[in-house]
């Protein structure tokens, strides 16, 4: 299949352009490289070393001996978007490239602005694209499972079939985000539907639970295939920045109660699910969901769960939660669609939670420990970085 991973210089897109380009599809990598300008804004570094886009794609060529086509552009210029289009001719697409951290979305307004006209409006010059150039296209899309909130119900795969006053419906399932990043999700789930229902597209959303991990087989053929692993506290995801935590001695924060639980997964499950969706495509007009993860755990869990694999001491402390969640609800999701596939889960276990924090002890030089703290908050229309810096105009 020749397929275009849209966002593949970035954390997870990297390494799923590998794994199916080794699994012998054609794979075109488009990305602007914003994610490493996020990263000059903060002040802040990718725990393990990265090589630049077209280092590692030459690399990847080296050690595999296959080829990676690559465009430097922004998803949110529709000029470049049907250049890429044209050049490449994809029968389907794997979209990554969006601003991904909530934290970064609520610094302040220009940063929500930002994430949202960035994430809402690539994805729509996206959708145009697929509809001008080639309907038949398959877009698999990363969602979030932060679209549903944590509300007191069980959460279904997408829609929910309702009965009021009498009648019954399958609706949209109820969505209750919880940052402007989030919120950019659902809008673009809107865009995705509405795009897949008056054009005839095919798309699949992929609510993507916290993912957890940075080792893959193939980014561990060589050091330089390497993905990154953040762990600050903007751009860093819980379990990982725990694993960073626990390795620099550094107390382990959970936030509040800690008893906000999320649905998790492995990095090589993230990239398992991807080419099961490719490998099976939404029909044409359909716009379906998955629940992307494996396991739910509580943050609190995590943290105990990441004590007991660190044989150093660990001390686990209770911040101020910074951000507006709850910090004790209920929480159950459904989540077989991508199993129903064939997905085969990574649990959570000591010996994944050994290997993350394995990486962690191997780079710990590399962690600037006044990195970690949380700066932004929820409460605040402006939040006060540790870094000076005017940032990113939107
Ligand atoms: P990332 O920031 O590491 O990667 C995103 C990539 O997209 C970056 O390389 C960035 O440069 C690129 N990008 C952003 N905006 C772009 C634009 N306008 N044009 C071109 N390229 C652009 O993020 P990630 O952790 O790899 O996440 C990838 C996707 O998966 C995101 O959509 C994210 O919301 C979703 N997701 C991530 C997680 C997680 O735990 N990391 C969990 C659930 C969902
Ligand atoms: N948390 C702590 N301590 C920390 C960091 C986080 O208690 O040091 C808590 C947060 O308050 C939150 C939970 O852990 O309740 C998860 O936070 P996170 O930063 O790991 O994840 P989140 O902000 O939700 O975002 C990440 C990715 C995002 C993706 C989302 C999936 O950055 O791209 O969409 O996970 S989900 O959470 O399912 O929406």
């Amino acid at each position: 299949m020749r397929i275009l991973v849209l966002g593949g210089d970035g954390y997870l897109g990297w390494p799923t352009a590998l794994h199916l380009s080794r699994r012998g599809h054609d794979v075109g990598i488009v990305d602007n490289c914003v994610r490493r300008n996020y990263d000059h804004e903060m002040g802040v570094d990718s725990l393990v070393p990265i090589e630049t886009l077209h280092k590692r794609v030459r690399l990847w060529q080296e050690v595999s001996g296959l080829t990676i086509e690559t465009y430097v552009g922004d998803l949110t210029d529709a000029a470049f978007v049907d250049e890429v289009f044209e050049r490449f001719e994809p029968e389907a697409v794997v979209h990554f490239a969006e601003q991904r951290s909530a934290p970064y979305s609520m610094i302040d307004r220009r940063h929500a602005v930002y994430t949202q006209v960035n994430n809402v409006a690539g994805t729509l010059n996206l959708l145009y694209a697929i509809a001008e150039h080639d309907p038949s296209i398959h877009l698999v899309k990363l969602g979030t499972m932060g679209e549903y909130g944590t509300p007191n119900i069980d959460i279904e795969e997408g829609f929910i079939e309702i009965t009021h006053k009498g009648r019954t419906d399958v609706l949209p399932y109820p969505k209750q985000p919880g940052s402007f990043y989030h919120l950019s999700k659902v809008h673009d789930s809107h865009n995705m539907a509405f795009a897949c229902r008056i054009w005839g597209l095919r798309a699949t959303d992929l609510n993507q639970g916290v993912v957890y991990g940075q080792a893959t087989d193939e980014t561990t053929l060589h050091p330089g295939l390497a993905t990154r692993f953040d762990y600050d506290g903007v751009f860093g995801t819980v379990l990982n920045r725990f694993c960073v935590q626990a390795v620099i001695g550094h107390p382990l924060t959970v936030y509040g109660k800690g008893g906000q639980t999320r649905g998790m997964l492995d990095i090589r499950d993230t990239l398992a699910c991807v080419e099961l969706a490719l490998l099976n495509p939404a029909e044409e007009g359909e716009f379906r969901v998955f629940n992307q993860f494996t396991e739910s755990f509580s943050v609190q869990q995590m943290a105990e769960m990441v004590a007991d694999a660190y044989p150093g001491r660990t001390e686990i402390a209770h911040v101020e939660d910074p951000r507006v969640e709850k910090e004790e609800h209920y929480y159950r999701a459904a989540h077989t669609k991508l199993l129903d596939l064939g997905l085969v889960p990574h649990l959570l276990d000591g010996t994944t939670l050994r290997s993350i924090l394995a990486i962690a002890d191997t780079h710990r030089d590399r962690v600037d420990p006044e990195a970690i703290r949380a700066t932004v908050e929820w409460r605040r229309t402006a939040s006060r970085l540790r870094t000076a810096s005017p940032g990113l105009r939107a």
